[in-house]
């Protein structure tokens, strides 16, 4: 499979005047007719026409300004379709073309196919190219006409309405888009609906289509839309710009969500929401999501990016204003912590990796195996990291700059990192290394305490690990945010943000009194790995007085996490956590998120990560044993005062998925989660039988599952809950995700043979084996049985839906750095897949980088 260089970007050599769609739609023979305006950007240099289309087009009939060309002028070979130079009139002309396609075969869930009896489209990144034959690249860009003629009820497509009768609609999108926003819906579908004053007055017709039942589900989804769009002309000043903006909930979806120009597809996961079947969790994602589509309008759509490599210029930027979204909505501190936890789980593990990759990657073979969490989070860190260096006015006046210079652009990162020039005069050529190299820095920290002249000086050291195809790395420039603590627990000045823009490098803090203690990194000021000389003593000083509640959730976690590498490794530890975190969980004064986010123990994932970092080879099943040992000594140590915990957080009245009462619930539930491991599942039995919500009633039997006792409230839930596919999706993952690490890979196997386990789906199957990989020890387990078992759906699968397959082949992407018995049996089951006859290029490239 041919690699794809950034180096080798050319332009498009016509420019695309518009697009004229026409749609017969047929289960399995749907007609495409497809009228493009062409311009050739240099008349005086005739190129040939290449259009992109898969194989699945059968090329009905082809003609230029209305005349057939000589058959020798139109070559097709398997993904493209070429007109040689000679053909092509030197000014405008119009290409048409007809094919047909067959959207029930679609299997892989790209460009056009059927959900439950639903057309629906998924055309990025490389999607459109399956629809019909197209310049399918981001930077060319038309505005779209596009008739539907099909017998379902609801037809809808990109823009704005203009005629809408039984059996045909027309929609016509003015703003000028590239194929990979195209989207068309049609099905027999019901909508919630209301209305939106834009701040210049316009009035948006707002819609959340569903199918009919599951409507009543569908109201926090469009509270969620009404209040991104007010949010971002708040904060960003950006106005929503058609008459109409239609949200479609999809069973099958390969993503989260998609984007498309007034037309969103979401993953119905992220629409549907009812007490009785989502979590607290579930309400806040889908809250999420929408927001991060609907914002896309402006960083994505308006702005749209140059070529694929350049995808972090949307999605790192969205996913940042959808973290400031739910900043302002709920808790900041919490949300900060929430989102750095993720990006240690995900992306640390990816940068540790054979799969380690540039927030701006400068090759690949395959497009979709690059959205990842490095482009999307640490995409985001990095916008983070940006608005420190340049302040709060220098952010904003950037935004500006970069709305009114680049509206309507297919932009670059290069663009993108100009405009914060130009509005601050910064030079930020070291700062694009955040998106060039590879890799997490590690920082060392070192203290130098000069009594006699009430001096602290702070040496910083900055190295980055190689990464594959990327040795060197030299120093970037780093904003660490410290704080100085005294002893009385006073803080001293303010925090300060070093720019650490050397390999080497001292910071020198003057003045001091005492010798105070260093609050390090605070609101985690960059995504790095930081190392520093600190005791117990230390820590559970700055978990009790950090003023920054990101670096006393850090103190907290440093804790746990030097107490669970120590066990893992045989040691005895962990009396200083057990203490520290008691009084934690007893502060009656800290926001109860907050301390639900400090009882939660580190996941057997991030102390694998943590011990690999620092070059020991983690053991899955000593660390499953160091993290139950520790979770029941807190339980024992602190019985009294988490049962009381359990008690008074419990919330009275009807269910509201507001943040604080979720924040209430989580508190709860993470003191049940201590208690289980010493009340035999008592509580939690109690709690399944009479929760109202779902996130008591999942907690409960996730707990009675790790007693072993969860047989009858998963009998009673499959009862109830056999026809709502969501809900079944969670009793899918959470029991290969709970049972004891000896039975996963069984459980995993015994409920893959179900007749319900509908593997097609993508979000059955992500359950399923999600489940199983979120299961440290247990798809590690050390006979292989874990491996042999997602190795082979993942060949399954791969055959059937090439993405899916490939984005959770991401299980092994560890597998390296376990003891030599795993790493055989993991690599055995990797090259089984790498020799699979007819392996598509997207599990193809990620298999081959695991084992490069
Ligand atoms: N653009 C793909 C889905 C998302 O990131 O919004
Ligand atoms: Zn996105």
């Amino acid at each position: 499979h041919a690699t794809q260089y950034l180096s080798d970007y050319r332009p498009y050599p016509f420019t695309l005047n518009s697009t004229a769609l026409s749609f017969q739609l047929a289960p399995d023979n749907t007609q495409v007719t497809a009228r493009l305006s062409f311009q050739p950007r240099d008349p005086a240099n005739p190129r040939d026409l290449v259009l992109d289309g898969g194989k699945g087009l059968t090329l009905l009939s082809l003609t230029i300004d209305g005349a057939e060309p000589a058959a020798e002028m139109v070559l097709r070979q398997s993904e493209t379709l070429t007109i040689r130079a000679e053909a092509l009139p030197r000014t405008t002309f119009v290409l048409e073309t007809e094919v047909q396609i067959d959207p029930s075969a679609n299997t892989a869930f790209e460009g056009l196919y059927i959900s439950g009896g639903m057309f629906c489209t998924q055309c990025e990144a490389e999607g459109f190219r399956h629809i019909t034959f197209y310049p399918d690249r981001p930077d060319v860009m038309a505005p779209f006409d596009v008739t539907i003629q099909s017998d379902k009820p609801v037809l809808l497509s990109n823009g704005n309405p203009v005629e809408s009768r039984p059996g045909m609609a027309r929609w016509q999108d003015p703003w000028p888009k590239p194929a990979y926003l195209f989207a068309l819906v049609a099905g027999d579908l019901v909508a919630i609906s209301d209305r939106f004053t834009t701040m210049s007055g316009r009035d948006v017709a707002l819609n959340v289509w569903v199918r009919p039942g599951d409507e009543d589900r569908a109201g926090f989804a469009m509270e969620s839309l009404i209040k991104s769009m007010q949010w971002d002309e708040k904060v960003y000043g950006r106005e929503y710009d058609l008459e109409v903006f239609n949200i479609v909930a999809v069973d099958d979806f390969n993503m989260g969500a998609m984007e498309n120009k007034g037309l969103n597809i979401f993953n119905s996961k992220l629409v549907l929401a009812s007490p009785e079947t989502a979590t607290d969790g579930d309400y806040e994602r889908i809250e999420g999501v929408i927001a991060h589509e609907y914002f896309h309008n402006w960083t994505g759509n308006r702005i749209t990016c140059r070529d694929w490599f350049q995808l972090c210029l949307k999605e790192g930027l969205t996913v940042y204003r959808d973290q400031q979204f739910t900043a302002d909505m709920r808790s900041a501190p919490v949300k900060r912590i929430a989102d750095v936890q993720t990006l240690r789980a995900r992306q640390f593990r990816e940068d540790q990796g054979p799969l380690a990759h540039a927030v701006r990657p400068d090759h690949y073979q395959e497009i979709n195996n690059f959205y990842t969490a490095t482009v999307y989070e640490k995409g985001a860190e990095v916008i983070g990291m940006l608005r420190q260096l340049v302040g709060d006015d220098g952010y904003r006046k950037a935004l500006d700059l970069y709305f009114d210079r680049h509206d309507g652009d297919a932009a670059t990162i290069e663009d993108w990192l100009k405009v914060f020039e130009d509005a601050t005069g910064r030079d930020l050529s070291q700062f694009k290394r955040w998106y060039t190299d590879a890799g997490t820095p590690h920082v060392d920290m070192q203290e130098s305490w000069d009594a006699a002249n009430g001096r602290l000086t702070l040496t910083l050291r900055q190295h980055t690990p190689a990464t594959p195809g990327q040795p060197e790395k030299p120093a970037r420039v780093i904003p660490v945010a410290v704080g100085l603590i005294g002893p009385n627990g006073q803080e001293v000045g303010k925090t300060r943000i070093l720019e650490l823009d050397q390999p080497e490098q001292d910071f020198v803090f003057d003045g001091l009194g005492a010798q105070p203690v260093v609050s390090a990194l605070r609101v985690f000021s960059a995504p790095v790995m930081l190392n520093r000389q600190i005791d117990d003593d230390m820590r559970a000083f700055l978990l009790a007085h950090d003023t920054d509640p990101f670096a006393r959730w850090e103190a907290g976690r440093e804790l746990a996490l030097s107490a669970l590498t120590d066990l893992a490794m045989g040691k005895d530890a962990g009396a200083g956590y057990v203490d520290a975190i008691g009084q934690l969980a007893g502060d009656q004064r800290a926001d109860p998120a907050f301390r639900a986010l400090c009882l939660n123990m580190p996941s057997e994932e991030e102390i694998a990560t943590r011990l690999a970092a620092a070059g020991t080879t983690p053991d899955p099943d000593r660390i499953h044993g160091a993290r139950e040992d520790l979770g029941r000594r807190v339980a024992n140590a602190h019985a009294h005062l988490l049962a009381q915990i359990y008690d008074d957080m419990a919330v009275p009245g009807a269910y509201s998925p507001d943040a604080e009462a979720a924040a209430k619930r989580a508190l709860r539930i993470a003191a049940l989660g201590l208690l289980n491991r010493i009340d035999g599942g008592d509580r939690a039995e109690v709690l399944f039988g009479t929760a109202g919500n779902m996130t008591e009633r999942m907690a409960a039997l996730s707990c009675l599952i790790r007693r072993g006792r969860g047989q009858a409230a998963l009998a009673a839930m499959a009862d109830q809950f056999a026809s709502n596919r969501l809900v079944m999706d969670k009793w899918f993952a959470v029991q290969p995700m709970a049972a004891a690490p000896e039975d996963a890979a069984d459980v995993a196997t015994e409920l893959a043979r179900r007749s319900d386990f509908d593997w097609k789906n993508p979000n059955r199957f992500r359950a399923l084996l999600g489940g199983l990989a979120a299961n440290h020890a247990g798809f590690h387990r050390a006979d292989g049985k874990g491996y042999d078992f997602t190795a082979e759906w993942l060949m399954k699968m791969d055959r059937a839906n090439p993405q899916i397959a490939a984005r959770m082949s991401t299980a092994f992407e560890t597998w390296s750095r376990y003891d030599p018995e795993r790493r055989a049996k993991a690599l055995n089951a990797l090259q089984r897949i790498a020799d699979m006859d007819g392996i598509s290029r997207n599990l193809g490239e990620m298999v081959s980088r695991m084992i490069a």
